[in-house]
């Protein structure tokens, strides 16, 4: 509901008109999908998350430049950057400012429930935005997938269940992830994406999202076919996060 509210103040600050006017809506994404499934890389997506409801404050001291070109440099595939300010203390500006120190695949990870989000997502930079089946329809996921796809963007598609990734799944899907986390009790449970791994069709890249600390849990989702790996806080815990990344790779 909060996002609501703040999507529509900066609908009338920045209208879809302006945002239009962006470099980027005149450049060409880069795949996500693509970089995951590089032969003989683990596919890590690396996130910038200063902090969550789930750990609270996790580290408010480092850059996003140092850290975003310190996981490319070691090794991660894409980045992930948080720009819900609420929850996450992101904002678009980190966004803003990894992009213009990388030429990797950009996550937009903020909660999006209107399509406004995705010409701004665009506008800031991104090449995939994330859509959270949890907090959508099926029709809007189909629609604001659709939206992202127009704009030559990918989307991965987060899911907590079967029901919810039965009742989600659309071709503009390109990314399938699968968020080990409860959202209601913040509980982490890896096993989710070994039990939810046989019904994704393979059309979808696989990504295992949250709660990932050892190398070991990496190479085993592997074997369950998974192509990306979503870590956040077990770099982000770090006063070199970039330092923890490359101990994965
Ligand atoms: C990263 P972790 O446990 O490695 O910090 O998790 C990422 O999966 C998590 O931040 C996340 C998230 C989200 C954040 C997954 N889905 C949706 C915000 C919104």
């Amino acid at each position: 509901a909060h996002k609501q509210k703040e999507v529509a103040e900066r609908k009338s600050l920045y209208p879809v008109k302006l945002l239009e006017k962006s470099i980027y809506f005149e450049s060409q994404p880069v795949s996500l999908k693509k970089y995951l499934l590089r032969p003989d890389k683990v596919g890590i997506i690396a996130e910038f998350k200063r902090k969550s409801p789930s750990k609270g404050m996790i580290n408010p001291y480092v850059a996003v430049e140092r850290t975003s070109v310190g996981y490319m440099q070691a090794g991660a595939s894409a980045l992930s950057i948080l720009t819900d300010t609420a929850f996450f203390g992101g904002k678009n500006e980190d966004l803003i400012t990894a992009r213009k120190f990388n030429f990797c695949p950009i996550l937009r990870k903020d909660f999006t429930i209107d399509e406004y989000q995705i010409i701004e997502a665009k506008s800031i930079g991104a090449d995939a935005i994330l859509l959270i089946a949890a907090i959508l329809s099926p029709e809007q996921i189909r629609s604001l997938a659709a939206v992202a796809k127009s704009l030559k963007m990918e989307v991965l598609l987060e899911v907590h269940d079967q029901q919810e990734l039965e009742r989600s799944l659309t071709p503009d899907v390109d990314a399938l992830g699968v968020n080990n986390r409860n959202l209601k009790d913040f509980t982490v449970d890896i096993n989710l994406s070994k039990t939810l791994a046989p019904i994704i069709p393979d059309d979808f890249v696989k990504v295992s999202e949250s709660g990932i600390s050892e190398a070991e849990t990496v190479a085993d989702l592997a074997t369950y076919g998974y192509k990306g790996f979503l870590m956040g806080e077990t770099f982000m815990k770090n006063s070199r996060p970039e330092k923890a990344c490359a101990a994965f790779i």
